[in-house]
């Protein structure tokens, strides 16, 4: 199993103290910390390789270049994706949403139309959607819930029709923590010909994701989520769909040939990259799924579930404790209510131990009117927390029910 102690001193920040007290991190599901090798590669590119990509056939920019096109193969295998073009580096979920919104839905859809979500989506898989339906007058169905929060996927195939043009998905619900049996819903999507987004937000950092195997057509994941930096992202898509695709973005990097009356695209991935790209981020991202490579996905998926029933348990012993979403399989995140006591109260007492967790919708409203609360207090895991860092917060709640009483 996992040296604690020694991956502990791979993230600086872990070592820090909070309102004097050693910060204890349980807001992974928002975003992750940094190992030293991710913090140092970004910082070795701007000392050692800085320059444009694609464009300069001076040294520096080759170097930039290959170092670039490495963290793409990197992504590629991370995922197992066929070909590295199937990898376009965008700014997170939300931007690799938006553009298969845009891009490849937006010409596929017609007055009447259909786009199916689920109950437990996160907001960037929900608003992109909206945004387009509303333009054409296409409509939004949801796959309801029950009150675990599972999916009730029997019903998808009465909501699959003529008219569905895409199903988009969480893989894991960052609100409740459900993992959604996604390779299933694939199959009875595809069974009907139509194409499946999976939104991987909360997937890629915990578990083995394989892409082929799920045979989706767009997968979309971020950086920061799983120990890279922010503002760089992931969408896979498979080849014949990109290929198909308009452009979603025009500008440099994107084109081949550009006159005033017309422009020929470059080739897949570059013609989704309009821009100079976030080439540090990316080359940290790759480093970040190499780190994750060599401490092994299945250990993480293992340890990470013996912690989550650790403090599920503990949990479970405290007066007050509603648990929100308690599907059979579950990721490390947990989701509760404690008394009437509001999230953000819970959370800012915390934060006088220096326990950081999260409060608040967790940008999934519709999650939160079906639970029928305002707002979720949340702990959310990663590999580097430690039964220490649940008991800390499992005392820190028992000063908050005192607090209340
Ligand atoms: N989808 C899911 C399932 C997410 O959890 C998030 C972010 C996103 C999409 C959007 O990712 P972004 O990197 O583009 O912002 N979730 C959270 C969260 O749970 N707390 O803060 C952000």
């Amino acid at each position: 199993m996992f040296e604690q102690n020694k991956i502990r001193l791979e993230f600086p920040i872990l070592g820090s103290s909070v309102n004097g007290n050693q910060l204890v991190y349980l807001d992974n599901a928002a975003t992750t910390q940094k190992p030293l090798q991710v913090i140092h590669k970004i910082s070795e590119y701007y000392e050692n390789n800085n320059a444009n990509v694609h464009r300069g056939v001076h040294f520096l920019s080759t170097k930039a270049t290959n170092l670039y096109e490495d963290a793409r193969r990197k992504l590629q295998q991370y995922i197992n994706a066929k070909s590295s073009d199937e990898i376009v580096f965008c700014r997170g979920t939300t931007e690799a949403i938006n553009l298969v919104a845009n891009s490849f839905l937006r010409t596929r859809l017609n007055s009447g139309d259909e786009i199916i979500i689920s109950a437990m989506e996160h907001h960037s898989n929900i608003v992109p959607w909206q945004i387009v339906a509303n333009s054409v007058g296409a409509t939004i169905k949801v796959i309801p819930i029950n009150k675990q929060g599972e999916l009730v996927i029997e019903d998808l195939p009465k909501l699959l029709c003529k008219k569905t043009k895409l199903v988009a998905v969480s893989h894991i619900s960052n609100a409740l923590g459900t993992i959604n049996p996604i390779k299933k819903i694939i199959d009875i999507c595809h069974a009907k010909n139509v194409p499946v987004l999976v939104d991987g937000a909360q997937a890629t950092p915990h578990q083995l994701v394989n892409v082929t195997d799920l045979d989706c057509d767009f997968y979309a994941f971020s950086g920061h989520k799983m120990y890279g930096p922010t503002g760089i992202g992931v969408l896979f898509a498979k080849k014949e769909h990109l290929e198909s695709m308009p452009p979603y973005q025009g500008g440099g990097e994107m084109i081949k040939m550009v006159s005033f009356t017309e422009t020929e695209y470059n080739d897949i991935p570059y013609k989704f990259e309009a821009g100079t790209p976030n080439i540090a981020g990316a080359i940290g991202l790759g480093t970040a799924v190499e780190f994750l490579d060599d401490l092994g996905l299945e250990q993480i998926e293992l340890y990470e579930k013996q912690l989550l029933e650790y403090l599920t348990a503990k949990i479970s012993m405290l007066a007050g404790i509603n648990i929100i979403g308690t599907a059979k399989q579950k990721t490390g995140i947990l989701s509760f209510t404690l008394d009437n006591i509001h999230a953000h109260d819970v959370a800012t007492i915390l934060d006088d131990d220096g326990i950081a967790i999260r409060a608040g919708h967790h940008c999934a409203m519709p999650i939160m009117s079906y639970f029928n609360v305002a707002a979720t207090s949340r702990i959310s895991l990663s590999f580097y927390n430690t039964e220490e860092d649940v008991d800390k917060c499992i005392s820190a709640l028992q000063k908050v029910r005192k607090i209340f009483a």
